[in-house]
């Protein structure tokens, strides 16, 4: 073969297998992005499509840390965000979290969304538990499974699980193990969990009248996803509280505008977009380069500025620090979001960094929400004032 054509031929193929290996790469970006760092393309993930479990009935649970206010559950092979899981009766099934980023969020079943932080008007809803809680035969909860049925959640850790029987004896196993361990420190965390990792076994009874009932975080509010039953009885119990059948914006918050997306931020577009309406003519870094990150950094430094400057409550300085360190602890995450997306291939970004951005993200949320909570108890949101006008 004349040596001009075997070249053509040994670069024909070198172009095709850069091209497959290409195509693979690419491939692969794009699911580990969407699984990683979140979603790439600008547009907020899907919530509330159908889950069904793998072969071994798992759901395999990792926290999304860019979705929504407080980051959304996510379930291996299942789409989107804060997904519905679809069980059947009879049969036993297992949400594992042993992702790292399931850190600080240990899931819970409650009958109603968000369980003992409340839902709606409610400060508290009931849980499944052994045995059924009261609260469950009143009219405005209804949820009581049946005499005699008993569901709940069965804590394990490193794969050794609570029985039924011995349900939450707080010494070994269940929940008052469980939790305390997921706000350990990570290293200690995952040396608890073992090669098994921990995970939360449900098994719905045949004669249950439970149809729908949620997964929730300990720590936070604002994670519930739906579980579905979908061989319920006929004489199935139905939801009550008014919202808790159609978990939407209202819960999970408007979803993110282009910009949020790719900065990996939550609600902070307008700071963006109508910047000169709220830090008119100030930069919050020297000498912008006008990248993503710096555009990104730009917009929360002006959010938490204008967000902190609130009217004095004379005689509460307790409320006034509260409200602006909400702002404050806000900017905080929001900040380790646009790290977490944004610096991965920066010099010095190592595990302990993901660790401890990780660890700002998970705590000052969780502050952010007892802080929230303090203020609806003990005084009100601050009250904004306009920013001074630069000239
Ligand atoms: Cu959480």
């Amino acid at each position: 073969m004349p040596i001009l054509m075997l070249a053509t031929k040994q670069f024909s193929m070198n172009l095709l297998f850069s091209f497959v290996v290409g195509l693979l790469l690419c491939v692969c970006d794009v699911s580990a992005d969407d699984r990683v760092l979140g979603n790439e393309t600008e547009t907020p993930l899907m919530r509330n499509q159908n889950c069904s479990p793998n072969a071994k009935n798992e759901f395999v649970f990792k926290v999304n840390p860019y979705e929504g206010e407080w980051g959304q559950y996510e379930v291996e092979n299942c789409s989107g965000v804060s997904p519905k899981l679809l069980i059947k009766k009879g049969v036993t099934y297992t949400l594992l979290q042993k992702d790292k980023s399931n850190w600080m969020h240990p899931l819970g079943l409650a009958y109603y969304p968000d369980g003992a932080h409340g839902f709606g008007p409610e400060p508290e809803v009931p849980e499944l538990e052994e045995p059924t809680p009261d609260d469950c035969s009143t009219a405005k909860f209804a949820c009581d499974p049946g005499a005699g049925v008993k569901e709940a959640p069965l804590y394990g850790i490193n794969g050794v699980y609570e029985s039924i029987d011995n349900w939450n004896e707080g010494k070994v196993s269940g929940l008052d193990v469980y939790e305390p361990l997921f706000q350990r420190p990570q290293d200690q965390w995952v040396e608890a969990g073992g090669d098994a990792g921990y995970g939360v076994k449900i098994t719905i009874p045949a004669n249950s009248k439970t149809k729908t009932f949620f997964y929730f975080c300990h720590i936070h509010a604002g994670m519930s996803g739906y579980i579905e039953v979908t061989d319920a009885n006929e004489s199935h119990n139905t939801l009550k509280l008014a919202g808790a059948d159609d978990l939407g914006d209202t819960y999970y918050g408007t979803p993110s505008a282009a910009f949020d997306n790719k900065c990996g931020t939550f609600d902070v577009d307008p700071y963006h977009s109508k910047q000169d309406e709220f830090c008119s003519k100030q930069d919050f870094l020297c000498d912008r380069t006008g990248s993503d990150f710096s555009n990104c950094m730009q917009a929360i430094n002006c959010k938490m500025n204008y967000m902190m400057r609130v009217k004095e409550v004379a005689d509460n300085p307790l409320a006034v620090f509260m409200q602006q360190m909400i702002p404050h602890h806000e900017n905080a995450v929001q900040m380790s979001r646009i790290a977490m997306k944004h610096s991965t291939k920066a010099k010095g970004y190592d595990s302990e960094v993901e660790d401890l951005l990780r660890s700002i993200v998970a705590t000052q949320n969780h502050q952010i929400q007892t802080m929230k909570t303090w203020l609806k108890e003990h005084a009100s949101d601050g009250v904004v004032c306009s920013p001074p006008k630069i000239s």
